[in-house]
């Protein structure tokens, strides 16, 4: 496998950038970009050439504490919307794509969840129009889920305040009801629990599947190939780093978990498949802030020594990682 590098390419989004997210926002076929800045604030849309380039396409001011955000088709029109958590309003803004890749000034829904920081989106009843749910990183935090009718109105279904303190929570269909649940981890205690999702928003009580102390990064998908969606968490303890798996059963219950010992400290673990040959592997970034490859066996295990032929440097402090297909269409054209 062979990474060839262009040079680092910068896009500036201003301090305190945070994540990214990527989808094709002007319809052209190739994907593009979105980053924003906290403390600006500002929000920057990089569209994508289909060579690896990308230029900037479209930027706002327009909120004043913005902190996750995704893309979505939230009124149902087949453009990708762009929903931001700002944090001020205690709930979101969302920028709804006029198809050329210009948004429009965001429709704010506000108090929708006090000090709100992050989101995810799923179509949590499957009536094909995305919804989401909002958290706060604090203390104590609260979970709330919010339906939409279609067009970009929305109503709460559900209400989690058992939610661990700085949680990281991601959607995915765990028993294959066809309905998204949701994973809630708590990145101090390392406590991962699931909720079923019920199909209308709700969610069955939570289960607790493993707690395995501080962790940097988690995932889900299906590492060791069986066709069920397993967890992955990095998990770095000062001088070394365990990469787990826990491998799910495809109903909901998941088996003991598989873990990876390495000798040396990782920082952050993302699951890839850069070579393609249907084996997850990880992109894995070191204190030095180069990453490298390490290998999935393909049984929930991975070459975490591999990682080191495969190095290149990225720059300061990486926290965000995510992989996309930057110069060109995704196999299958998938949107
Ligand atoms: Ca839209
Ligand atoms: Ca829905
Ligand atoms: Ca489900
Ligand atoms: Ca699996």
């Amino acid at each position: 496998m062979l990474f060839r590098s262009r040079g680092v390419e910068r896009f500036n989004v201003g301090d305190e950038a945070g994540d990214v997210a990527v989808g094709d926002i002007n319809g052209d076929g190739w994907q593009d970009m979105v980053g924003l800045s906290r403390d600006v604030p500002l929000i920057r849309a990089f569209f994508g050439k289909g060579n690896g380039e990308f230029e900037l396409g479209w930027q706002s001011t327009d909120c004043t504490s913005p902190y996750d955000f995704a893309l979505a088709d939230f009124n149902g029109d087949g453009h990708l919307d762009l929903i931001v958590v700002d944090y001020d309003i205690g709930g979101v803004r969302i920028f709804y794509n006029d198809g050329s890749g210009s948004f429009q000034p965001p429709v704010s829904h506000e108090n929708l969840l006090e000090s709100a920081t992050l989101l995810a989106v799923a179509d949590l009843n499957h009536d094909g129009a995305p919804d989401f749910e909002l958290h706060h990183n604090g203390s104590s935090a609260t979970l709330r889920t919010f339906l939409n009718d279609g067009v970009g109105n929305f109503v709460q279904a559900a209400q989690l305040d058992d939610i661990d303190s700085f949680s990281v929570s991601l959607f995915a269909d765990f028993n294959n009801d066809a309905y998204p649940d949701l994973l809630i981890a708590g990145c101090m205690v390392g406590e991962f629990k699931i909720y079923l999702g019920q199909g209308d928003g709700t969610f069955q009580a939570g289960t607790s599947l493993v707690t395995v102390g501080y962790f940097s990064s988690a995932d889900v998908s299906d590492v060791n190939n069986d066709g069920h969606l397993d967890v992955f968490a990095c998990m770095p303890n000062g001088s070394d780093t365990d990469f787990m798996v826990l491998p799910g059963n495809g109903d909901g219950t998941f088996q003991a978990a598989v873990q990876t010992n390495s000798e040396r400290l990782a920082h952050f673990a993302f699951l890839i498949d850069p070579d393609m040959d249907g084996i997850l592997d990880l992109a894995v970034t070191f204190p030095d802030y180069s990453m490298g490859i390490a290998n999935g066996v393909g049984n929930g295990e991975f070459d975490y020594l591999g990682a080191y032929d495969t190095r290149f440097y990225i720059g300061d402090e990486p926290i965000f990682f995510m992989t996309a297909y930057l110069n060109g269409r995704p196999p299958g054209n998938k949107p």
